[in-house]
């Protein structure tokens, strides 16, 4: 009442915590998900998917299948002819793209390949009748990686690297692997279409729904104003839901051909095996350092697994890793290749971080490394090496311009916060009583979004204000920040705002919620919209009340015209829609689309300590310390909810989760019985502070936060346990940390 007023005539919603609006619908059942979406004589895919790794189809008997009770239709690769190509997005020159297979045709490249797709009355007719699918595939060889041409390769270079090796006073180097990793939603995929006189609706747990579009339209030759593609509530999607998938084009294409609505819905298993993995990099570095410790040079070699075909954004998880390499430290001279190959298994696709882990993880080994050889402590010598305060807009050595960042303010706070000497006089002590403790750092920096992203912005008739974004929403409060934005903008409480997105017909283009980049990005073109809009008002209310436009001044009560005159919202509504326009009806509509200035980085540090079980071999992080620097932050408790998010998937990766694919090409992990997910009493608690350098890249200052978790939490961690284990030969251990990896370097056994 009284406080929301007050703030709303001051207009200070952003920075403030109101609570989620989402959270009422989602957390009483409310929520409205693809597969609660259930049109009336909708229809039910299955998949027939390939139990081999590489081989040829050589026949395929459907005849069972197509006899079988409630069974529509059942396709093969041949009838879907005219199919067109998903797009691939040519973030590297030299990309030779492999773009999916809806359905495989004459040769599988991976188990779990989609093969036949089965229309029928139900889900479980469906599922039935896959099973009466003989698919006859003889068996090729695997071709390892060694025995295959990449598919990309890009190299930067600056400064000149080999005589920084020459004169190094000591050179280091680290391996770092990152195992595939699933990109776990609570949500699986799920796609359900309708194809009628108007064109092709598409419901899809997508966070890219403008691409799914033009993806549709492409491929299913349709004109892009035929295709609508709505996300209602998205369950989750971390990068895995960002590009479009055979089942998807499976679903519209079977809409299409039998013109009745087709759904499909993943299982968990389904979403394990054929659903975009992430990760998967192997990352060689080394660097070289004079005496005191300041990096001279750095060299590394970056090689990513694609697996079976490329998704639209199969080149950003290298491109990332490569143009962020250097991190937030000085590095002058440099020379860093990637090279991507494919493999036998599914997609490799973006997930969380996307080459920001995985570089982070390559740079702070490397860093660790450097302090032991050169008997420096592990936060001196990031001390010596971090960009200067003084030194942004800073441009990298890959050509990269860091806007702006305070690495060295992170690190004086994480030191304040913790008391770090005294923390390592403890471990050291703990240590020489018998104990294994250690602990580690993770710097980094997190790009937060290219480009641009649209949104737009109606008062009604009736008062309300309805805004649109392109930027799309999976459980990270899209709603409540940007309604935050609105009402600061237009002077009015968040209750008067709605906020419509996952709807290509809600803003005509649109990007899509990935790269740490909606708030940025989306958040800029929503500024730009309401101020379009604030202009509008300010317009037509002035020539209401008979005033100058720049005398109008708005609140929540409505427009107020220098003679102290007014009208309502509402009343300003009524008056230019007209007597006859329905309530919700747009009386003034803004739009834009906001190309930003340049990137944002939001920047941080974590610091965790461990102790392991000498038994066990279990890992117990006794504090995980964190300072995050997103730039001006919106809504401090959505910004936390992104931190502990993030930083429990950065946990998992660190510590539990892997996919594994036996010799023959088998997916192992392929239900969560074998895959470990952390589970709530698995995460460990943090400790949050935060440093709020605003982002000079876009109007409200702001920086991403999506990604920070999963960036700088798992060197810290890795970190903290190379550090404990130092005593025992110092093992370079490999992600994950699990208890029996861990027992067996304590133990001096193989397989560590
Ligand atoms: S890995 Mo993200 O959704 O760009």
């Amino acid at each position: 009442g009284e406080t929301r007023r007050r703030r709303a005539e001051a207009g200070t919603w952003i920075g403030h915590s109101p609570r989620r609006r989402e959270d009422y619908r989602l957390v009483t059942g409310g929520g409205a998900f693809v597969d609660d979406h259930q049109p009336e004589g909708c229809l039910h895919l299955a998949f027939v998917r390939s139990e081999l790794a590489h081989g040829r189809i050589v026949a395929i008997n459907r005849e069972a299948a197509r006899q079988a009770e409630g069974i529509v239709a059942v396709y093969v690769a041949a009838d879907l002819a005219g199919l067109g190509e998903a797009a691939i997005n040519r973030l590297l020159p030299g990309i030779t793209a492999t773009p999916m297979h809806v359905l495989a045709r004459d040769i599988v490249t991976a188990a779990g390949q989609p093969i036949v797709a089965i229309a029928a009355t139900s889900a479980a007719a469906a599922a039935d009748a896959a099973q009466l699918v003989e698919v006859q595939i003889d068996p090729l060889p695997l071709i390892g990686v060694e025995d295959r041409e990449p598919v990309l390769r890009h190299r930067w270079a600056a400064g000149d690297v080999n005589s920084a090796f020459k004169t190094a006073a000591a050179t280091v180097s680290a391996s770092v692997e990152h195992a595939l990793l699933a990109p776990m939603t609570l949500e699986p995929r799920a796609a359900l279409a309708c194809f009628d006189a108007d064109g092709l609706t598409a419901w899809l747990s997508t966070q890219t729904p403008h691409r799914a579009r033009d993806d549709l339209a492409r491929m299913l030759d349709l004109p892009v104003n035929k295709v609508r593609v709505i996300a209602p509530d998205v369950g989750g999607a971390f990068g895995g839901k960002a590009s479009i998938y055979p089942e998807d084009v499976m679903v519209a294409w079977a809409a299409k051909d039998l013109c009745r609505p087709v759904k499909w819905t993943a299982s968990r298993s389904e979403d394990l095996l054929a659903a975009t993995h992430g990760r998967g990099g192997r990352l060689h570095g080394e660097l070289a350092l004079d005496a005191a410790g300041t990096v001279l040079g750095l060299r590394a070699r970056l090689t990513f697994s694609h697996g079976g075909w490329m998704p639209f954004s199969a080149a950003a998880p290298a491109r990332n890793a490569g143009r962020i390499l250097p991190g937030p430290y000085r590095v002058e001279a440099i020379d860093v290749s990637v090279e991507g190959f494919l493999s036998h298994g599914a997609a490799v696709g973006i997930y969380r971080g996307a080459g920001r882990p995985e570089a982070a993880m390559l740079m702070e080994r490397l860093m660790d490394a450097a302090a032991r050889r050169l008997a420096i402590d592990p936060l001196e010598i990031r001390r010596r090496n971090l960009v200067a305060s003084d030194a942004f807009a800073y441009r990298t050595p890959t050509g990269e311009t860091l806007d702006s960042g305070n690495y060295a303010a992170l690190l004086e706070r994480l030191d304040a916060h913790v008391d770090y000497h005294r923390l390592r006089s403890e471990m050291d002590a703990r240590r020489k009583s018998g104990e294994i403790v250690g602990l580690g750092l993770g710097f980094y920096i997190e790009p937060c979004g290219q480009g641009w992203e649209s949104a737009s912005i109606s008062l009604c008739r009736d008062g309300s204000i309805v805004a649109a974004t392109g930027s799309s929403a999976q459980g990270q409060g899209r709603e409540t920040a940007f309604a935050q934005i609105v009402a600061e903008t237009l002077r009015v409480v968040p209750e008067r705002v709605s906020i419509r997105s996952g709807d290509t017909q809600a803003v005509a283009e649109g990007i899509g919620a990935l790269a740490s980049r909606s708030t940025a990005i989306g958040g800029g073109a929503m500024l730009r919209a309401c101020e379009a809009l604030r202009a509008k008002v300010s317009d037509a209310a002035g020539e209401v009340l008979q005033c100058a436009a720049s005398e109008i001044v708005l609140s929540e009560e409505g427009l107020c015209g220098g003679g102290g005159q007014s009208l309502s919202w509402e009343a300003l509504g009524r008056q230019v829609a007209g007597a006859g326009a329905t309530a919700d009806e747009p009386a003034l509509t803004s739009s834009a689309v906001y190309h930003a200035e340049g990137e944002a980085w939001s920047s941080g540090c974590c610091l965790a300590s461990v102790a392991i079980d000498r038994d066990t071999g279990t890992v117990a992080v006794e504090r995980l310390v964190w300072i995050d620097d997103a730039g001006r932050v919106l809504n401090p408790m959505l910004v936390k909810g992104q931190l502990v998010g993030g930083m429990a998937q950065g946990f998992g990766e660190a510590m539990m989760e892997r996919l594994v694919y036996d010799d023959d090409g088998q997916l192992l992990t392929g239900s969560l019985m074998d895959y470990a997910v952390p589970r709530a009493d698995d995460v460990p608690q943090v400790e949050i502070d935060k440093l709020e350098t605003w982002s000079p890249s876009n109007p409200l200052g702001v920086k991403g936060v999506g990604e920070a978790g999963c960036i700088g939490v798992p060197a810290a961690l890795v970190n903290a346990v190379s550090d404990a284990l130092t005593p025992f030969g110092a093992p370079s251990l490999q992600m994950p940390l699990t208890s029996e990896k861990v027992w067996r370097a304590i133990n001096g056994l193989d397989g560590a």
